[in-house]
């Protein structure tokens, strides 16, 4: 992988050569690419550490990303933000980052949930450890790793990921956000995730809209606006189908989702079915099935350690927050997953 002077991918090894005869010290930041908390974090970083390269990465390619980014001729500090941890990557992704922290500096910032045994580990090798649970990735960049003579629209940038991880109303994220429209928050906040949901595979729209976003509030860069429409017609399109074919078990309701991320779906569903504690929606993805699961207020597991569990079990991967998961498992065992959680919630009063 190659970037120019201006740190964007290219292919052409004539550019690379001219640049490494002359090599300079950069600054990678890898960030998850799958909603704004992920996207704005590498805004963050690539203003306040000049020189600083991007690479996008979700959690299924995760470990070859950072395999990418480590090997990067003249890398100085190496910044991981928004990306959980589980059971199924960890041990390959300290192996990786302990290797790293003997040549440079390594920054994880993160909100997901974490093994107090795994933050000893990667404090042991050297690893500069940004983790609370408390406020969104975004949020923590702001306020532990940028100065304080920042202008406002980095704070608000940092406010729109919240609002979309729904921890806007976290000490820190609601103080920055009390002082605009609410209207005007949620609208850019919602735009920005819309287009990135529109946008997940196409790498160049995403690296694209991480430096927009140092100049521009959401609405003003392109493709923006269009791709959100593009994607609230898919929104529009999908009610009816989920208000129909949902399936719901006691305290469960499930689906699988189509042409809709899992993630949009399984918040839709749980917007719908008032009374459950638990809705799951799944899509499939090659050999294998990506799960979202949401709970209500009535859900007293963690949800983010049931998906890392269960999923370890059937050969997956899974984590995430309380009240929102995610997990990628081979696609036959769905049934089985969703078996599962159910045995969990309805057998156990959670
Ligand atoms: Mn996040």
């Amino acid at each position: 992988m190659i970037w120019d002077s201006e740190l964007r991918y290219h292919n052409s090894t004539t550019l690379y050569m001219g640049w490494v005869s002359n090599l300079v010290m950069v600054n990678v930041c890898l960030s998850h690419k799958e909603d704004p908390d992920g996207i704005v974090s590498a805004s963050l970083i690539k203003y306040a550490y000049p020189n600083t390269m991007v690479i996008l990465a979700d959690y299924s390619d995760l470990l070859e990303r950072l395999e990418e980014a480590v090997g990067i001729e003249g890398l100085d500090h190496l910044f991981i933000c928004d990306m959980g941890l589980s059971k199924a990557n960890e041990e390959r992704f300290f192996r990786i980052v302990e290797g790293m922290s003997r040549r440079a500096r390594v920054t994880y910032i993160d909100h997901h949930h974490l093994e107090e045994e795994s933050k000893d580990r990667l404090r042991g090798y050297g690893v500069e450890l940004i983790h609370n649970i408390t406020e969104c990735t975004s949020i923590l960049i702001y306020h532990n790793l940028l100065n304080e003579n920042l202008p406002s629209r980095f704070a608000l940038l940092a406010g729109f990921a919240a609002v979309i991880d729904e921890m806007d109303g976290r000490e820190i994220a609601s103080r920055i956000l009390k002082s605009y429209d609410r209207h005007f928050v949620e609208f850019e906040a919602t735009i920005l995730a819309y287009a990135i949901y529109q946008n997940q595979h196409r790498e160049e729209f995403l690296l694209a809209l991480v430096d927009g976003l140092i100049k521009d509030m959401p609405h003003a860069i392109d493709g923006v606006l269009e791709s959100s429409r593009e994607y609230a017609q898919k929104i529009t399109n999908n009610i009816s189908v989920i208000e129909n074919d949902a399936r719901k078990d006691k305290d469960i309701v499930y689906i699988q989702a189509v042409d809709l991320p899992a993630s949009t779906v399984a918040n839709m569903l749980l917007a719908m079915h008032k009374g459950i504690k638990v809705a799951i929606a799944y899509k499939q993805r090659g050999d294998k099935m990506v799960v979202s699961l949401r709970g209500s207020s009535m859900c007293k597991l963690h949800l983010g350690k049931l998906a890392n569990d269960i999923a370890s079990e059937l050969g997956g991967s899974g984590g995430g927050h309380d009240k929102a998961s995610g997990a990628m498992i081979p696609k036959d065992s769905i049934n089985t997953f969703i078996k599962m959680v159910k045995d969990y919630i309805n057998n156990s009063n959670n």
